[in-house]
């Protein structure tokens, strides 16, 4: 039994270990072919729930520079679905808001700028922050203005002296990614003008549990949020959460906080809470049987890509994704039973996953091979990789669904 830390939230020793991943390589630290010889780094992956402050949590802290300096390859400009999210919520920020040349938006993990040139795009002058390199090295190219430098507040107190208080703060899927959780929520109060706005997006942890999400657990993911936890987590920061909207086909069920200084709770809030409260996922209960459910995946999932297998069918996976990673390593899927795995992200092809080191390409060779069957790794993108690979299911490829239930479609 691991020795439990404090809760990164509010502090007390109490938390609940209710999952165990085993000791897992990062998710995102694809080889190259010279590394494959080398001993790979591997953590253990032990998820707990706090009791105080509801916020579920991994245990192990890995230094962010290894996580997202060192090797990291996730670039958001691939997906065209989250494109269009990104868009459609810059183009209601800026009517919304009124915002214009005067105005001054940041973002926290900006990536390759592939949110804040809707803004520039606008005339809104923009600010990026992302440690991850070759990210923030793309969006400067594009003109989006961005410093590669790790977000807290000694950082935001520089920016807020240089640029001025910003009027809009963004942060999706970071305020997970960040182990010193109340350095990074004090940044941003103290980065934020009076009447500013602050959006923050995560998946939801009710959809992590209910739809059987566990490969979404990984070391990256320090965090996994409920209204209740996130509510608690700003409050101690002089921020409020006054309202929350749902994105179900989202990264497998994502909810939007809008956050600010002063209180101004929606009915919307306030329904969310109390429904965290009366379904039980703010106590112990609702987690502790979680376990189970996994397992029952692993072991579903197993059955059926060995059945396939031993009917001499072949199967390629769709996705070099950080949670394709933790699902292939905690289920035990290796080349034995995928032969390789496709993505449409350049930085990725030519490279290995890790643990299992099934070999990445383009998606290209699903069509050049024609697998009998395809695992959607990336199943949160299922209705736009279907869409996209109409030809392969036309000649007579099938895709598998790893979650909720191993299922192969259509
Ligand atoms: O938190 C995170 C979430 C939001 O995104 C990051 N830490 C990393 C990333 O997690 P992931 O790697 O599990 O995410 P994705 O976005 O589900 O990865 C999908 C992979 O599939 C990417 O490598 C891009 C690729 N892809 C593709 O090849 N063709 C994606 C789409 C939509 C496609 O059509």
């Amino acid at each position: 039994m691991p020795e439990l830390p404090p809760c990164r939230s509010c502090g007390a020793s109490e938390l609940h270990l209710f999952l165990s991943l085993g000791d897992v390589p990062l998710a995102d630290n694809l080889l190259r072919p010279e590394a494959l010889q080398e001993l790979e780094p591997r953590f253990p992956l032990d998820v707990a729930f706090c009791p105080r402050c509801c916020l579920v949590q991994i245990l192990e802290e890995v230094p962010p520079q290894q996580l997202f300096v060192d090797n990291y390859l996730y670039f958001s400009s691939f997906s065209d679905h989250l494109l269009d999210h990104s868009r459609r919520h810059a183009e209601r920020l800026v009517e919304d808001r009124g915002l214009g040349p005067d105005s001054l938006v940041v973002e926290l993990a900006s990536n390759d700028g592939y949110l804040l040139r809707n803004f520039r795009n606008r005339g809104v002058r923009v600010l990026g922050v992302d440690p991850a390199p070759a990210q923030a090295q793309a969006a400067n190219d594009a003109g989006i203005p961005t410093v590669a430098e790790f977000f807290g507040t000694d950082l935001a107190k520089r920016l807020r002296d240089e640029h001025g208080p910003a009027d809009v703060v963004i942060a999706n899927n970071v305020m997970a990614h960040v182990p010193e959780l109340n350095d990074f929520v004090g940044g941003i109060a103290a980065l934020v003008a009076d009447d500013a706005l602050v959006t923050v997006e995560n998946p939801y942890v009710r959809d992590l549990i209910i739809h059987g999400e566990f490969d979404t657990i990984y070391h990256e993911h320090f965090s996994y949020y409920s209204c209740t936890s996130v509510d608690t987590l700003v409050r101690r920061h002089g921020l409020y959460l006054n309202d929350v909207e749902y994105f179900p086909d989202l990264h497998g069920g994502t909810l939007r906080w809008h956050m600010g200084r002063t209180p101004d709770v929606s009915d919307t809030v306030s329904a969310y809470l109390a429904r965290e409260r009366e379904t039980g996922l703010t106590g112990f209960g609702y987690y502790r049987d979680f376990a189970l459910t996994v397992e029952r995946i692993r072991t579903d999932l197993l059955d059926l890509l060995g059945g396939l297998r031993s009917q001499g069918a072949s199967i390629a996976a769709y996705g070099a994704a950080a949670k394709g990673s933790t699902l292939i390593n905690y289920v035990g899927i290796g080349p034995e039973l995928v032969d390789f795995v496709v993505d449409r992200n350049t930085y990725k092809q030519g490279k290995f996953m890790p643990g299992m080191h099934i070999p990445i390409v383009d998606p290209q060779v699903l069509l050049d091979r024609q697998p009998d069957y395809c695992l959607l790794l990336a199943w949160n993108f299922t209705d736009e990789i279907l869409r996209q690979q109409e030809e392969y299911v036309r000649r007579g490829g099938r895709f598998i669904r790893p979650v909720p239930v191993p299922e192969i479609l259509g």
